[in-house]
């Protein structure tokens, strides 16, 4: 496959000729060459077990905090449209739809209304309460999903008036990581991030919880309902936070061996359905879960692979990012998001086919600093070349100084993003203890510019070096100390 397309980083204009050619050429390859059906087993495991009826958001150990178990099958959807255009709102109420798809619910309409704010007690405004009450009873719906964060007493008065239940989408965010969550720590941060979510919303849910308890076992004298569930969450709190931190510790002491090795890590971010999996698939031939739904993957998968000149690095794939994430899952989540603000370099993926992607580079961006990963260098990878508006491809390569499009499907463009993470790799560390004669004396200014000093004195023979320095400048300095021996 001829791939000469190049990114706009090394100052290279591709032409929009170059890029439909090009595109074409791999899209017909591939047709040609592979079975787009995934044999994926995680994927087959997911779709048999994709529930009928009824969301497993339901935390048994606390099974008198009533978390409502969310019972979604058919969703009215509720947006409010307070800025922006009326595009943003319809992509933002369309994103909404994904979501509850992917929930596993249908969505039987959508409504939205534009309003300077948010209404305080109802969310939508009156006249707007009145229309979705009439949609739920028209499509038979039996919850109202809301495209915000609302507070318990709207969320309250709002399923009084459309006497269905009533959620919002961080609720909705929610029950998506529970259904995807695998591993062990996944659960754990999901559970967390429930619980987190819960905790301020304990009075919200219903009078049974609000009432003064009956000294039953094990409830202090005069303590109500309400404090005691909130004291349990609160120790399954702690309990989950203190097992996730054991769960931490093999990660940890694999990354810090990596560091220490001096192997470079390449963190593979981007928004949720970006194609971040079907890259990491693509640039290591991992059999990671490739799923047309969002927060498919929830734990990292971390990869070696090696570069054409034969130095060895990791990829990681990991959690996709959201508009609006949950603070709750950000939060629980910290540990597995370390593989990205841990990293050396971020390939940000971004899909070229989305209605709006530079806001979806913005959302990811905006996630990456709240972790703390705002300074490590980033190469955008715009997916989905094959499938995306040529122009707004080329619109992207303009905007962004370090970009290349990309199909993690058909592999176009593939080669050209992969030269350009090689470059970007930190030049490989290697540790040195030297004593280096005064008559080389380049060498020592060497080291000064290229390594990093650990410590540096003054002896007779020489100045000695306690040093990291790049592999060729490692190798000189033991030439010569050999020399000296010899
Ligand atoms: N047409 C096209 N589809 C793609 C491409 N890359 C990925 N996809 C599809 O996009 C969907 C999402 O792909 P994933 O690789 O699961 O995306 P992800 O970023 O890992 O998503 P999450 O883990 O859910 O955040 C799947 O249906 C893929 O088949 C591409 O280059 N072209
Ligand atoms: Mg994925």
């Amino acid at each position: 496959m001829s791939n000469n397309q190049s990114g706009s980083g090394d100052g290279l204009e591709i032409d929009i000729d170059t890029l439909i050619r090009e595109n074409a050429q791999a899209v017909a390859d591939y047709e040609l060459q592979e079975s787009p059906e995934s044999q994926n087993q995680d994927l087959q495991d997911r779709q048999a077990l994709r529930r009928v009826s009824g969301l497993s958001t339901e935390l048994q150990d606390v099974s008198d905090a009533e978390y409502r178990q969310l019972r979604l099958e058919k969703v009215v959807l509720v947006g409010v449209w307070t800025e922006g255009t009326a595009k943003d709102a319809e992509n933002s109420i369309k994103e909404l739809a994904a979501l509850a798809e992917t929930a596993g619910s249908q969505v039987m309409e959508a409504l939205i209304q534009r309003r300077d704010k948010p209404d305080s007690a109802t969310f939508i405004g009156s006249g707007k309460v009145k229309e979705v009450r009439e949609a739920v009873v028209a499509t038979g719906a039996d919850t109202v999903v809301c495209d915000g964060e609302l507070s318990p007493a709207q969320l309250r008065t709002l399923e009084q008036k459309v006497k269905v239940k009533v959620i919002d989408r961080t609720a909705l965010i929610l029950d998506i990581f529970a259904q995807h969550a695998k591993s062990r720590e996944g659960k754990a941060q999901v559970e967390l991030a429930q619980m987190s979510y819960m905790l301020p919303r304990l009075r919200g849910w219903g009078d049974s919880l609000s009432r003064q308890a009956g000294g039953i076992g094990g409830r202090g004298p005069g303590e109500t309902k309400i404090e005691t569930d909130r004291r349990r969450i609160n120790d399954k709190m702690s309990k989950l936070r203190r097992e996730i931190k054991e769960m931490k510790v093999s990660r940890d002491t694999k990354r810090s061996e990596r560091r220490k090795n001096n192997i470079p890590s390449v963190a593979i971010a981007g928004y949720t359905n970006a194609g971040k999996s079907s890259l990491l698939n693509r640039l290591t031939g991992a059999d990671v879960l490739v799923e047309n739904a969002l927060f498919a993957t929830l734990d990292p998968t971390v990869r070696k692979t090696e570069s054409a000149d034969g130095r060895i690095y990791t990829l990681v794939d990991t959690v996709g990012f959201v508009r609006h994430l949950p603070h709750q899952l950000v939060e629980a989540f910290k540990s597995t998001l370390e593989e990205v603000s841990e990293s050396d370099l971020i390939v940000h993926v971004v899909d070229g086919a989305h209605p709006d992607p530079q806001e979806q580079l913005r959302a990811v961006r905006q996630v990456i600093s709240e972790i703390g990963g705002g300074e490590i260098m980033e190469i955008i990878a715009i997916n989905k070349a094959d499938i995306a508006a040529p122009e707004v491809l080329m619109e992207l390569l303009r905007i962004e100084s370090n970009a290349y499009a990309i199909s993690a499907r058909t592999g176009y463009g593939i080669e050209t993003l992969v030269k350009a993470i090689e470059s970007a790799l930190p030049k490989p560390k290697v540790e040195i203890t030297a004593i280096i004669p005064f008559n080389r004396g380049d060498l020592v200014s060497a080291v000064h510019e290229t390594g990093e000093i650990i410590s540096e004195e003054y002896l007779p023979e020489g100045t000695k070096l306690h040093a990291m320095v790049g592999g060729a400048l490692a190798r000189k300095i033991q030439m010569l100390e050999e020399k000296i021996k010899q």
